[in-house]
């Protein structure tokens, strides 16, 4: 489904395995080197969601190679590899030779009371497309503009194994989740609260 120019939202795009797979990897993650924190912005706020970084680190508002303690950042987890490929086939802009590689995994974790407020994802040098995964509790998620954080948006429902990919004239749409439905998340999956993980590339300066 084609919700604005450049953005792709295919529903069920992973399967209940794969699912499952995905959210025992993220688990691995996040008690792991990578860690998971609350980020607080420059202006002094925490975030409500709690966000693990792989193969870059992303702070407010950069990208660093090394975690805050100074150890280097996990690597690009080998068991996302093939998504991205896999992504854009389904997105119809297949990878080529000369894209920049995905290098960049986020996992956001929304617990009950956790929002995103409207932003622009803009650290990035590369303007390849952002392919995103959602696991567990539905979302509202709000897609609005590039020229302000207000309306026009469209709202959208992201559910688990949905995929969502952003690319052209929508990249640097404003975006954000105003709120996660609590409860939804599908009983077989065993996750209380959202994961969502999404794929960049960072590209060079
Ligand atoms: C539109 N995550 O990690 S996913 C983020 O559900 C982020 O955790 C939200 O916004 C979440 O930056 C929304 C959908 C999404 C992700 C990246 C985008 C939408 C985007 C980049 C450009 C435009
Ligand atoms: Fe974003």
């Amino acid at each position: 489904v084609t919700v604005a120019p450049g953005a792709v939202h295919v529903p069920g795009w992973l399967g209940a395995d794969a699912q499952r797979t995905l959210l025992e990897h993220c688990r691995a993650w996040a008690s792991g080197p990578a860690g998971t924190r609350h980020h607080t912005m420059p202006r002094g706020g925490r975030m409500s969601v709690s966000m693990t970084s792989l193969g870059w680190f992303w702070k407010p508002y950069s990208y660093s190679g090394l975690l805050p303690d100074g150890t280097p950042v996990q690597p690009f987890p080998e068991p996302l590899a093939e998504l991205p490929r896999r992504a854009l086939d389904a997105y119809g802009r297949p990878l080529t030779e000369d894209d920049p590689p995905y290098d960049i995994a986020l996992v956001n974790f929304y617990d009950a009371d956790a929002h995103m407020g409207m932003h622009q994802d803009k650290d990035e040098h590369a303007d390849m497309p952002v392919v995103s995964l959602s696991l567990g509790d539905t979302c509202l998620f709000r897609f609005g503009n590039t020229e302000t954080r207000t309306r026009p948006y469209t709202d959208v429902e992201l559910r688990s194994g949905d995929l969502f990919v952003f690319g052209g004239p929508s990249r640097l749409s404003y975006h954000g989740v105003p709120r996660t439905r609590p409860g939804t998340a599908p009983a077989w999956l065993g996750l209380r609260g959202r994961l969502n993980i999404t794929l960049r590339a960072l590209g060079r300066p």
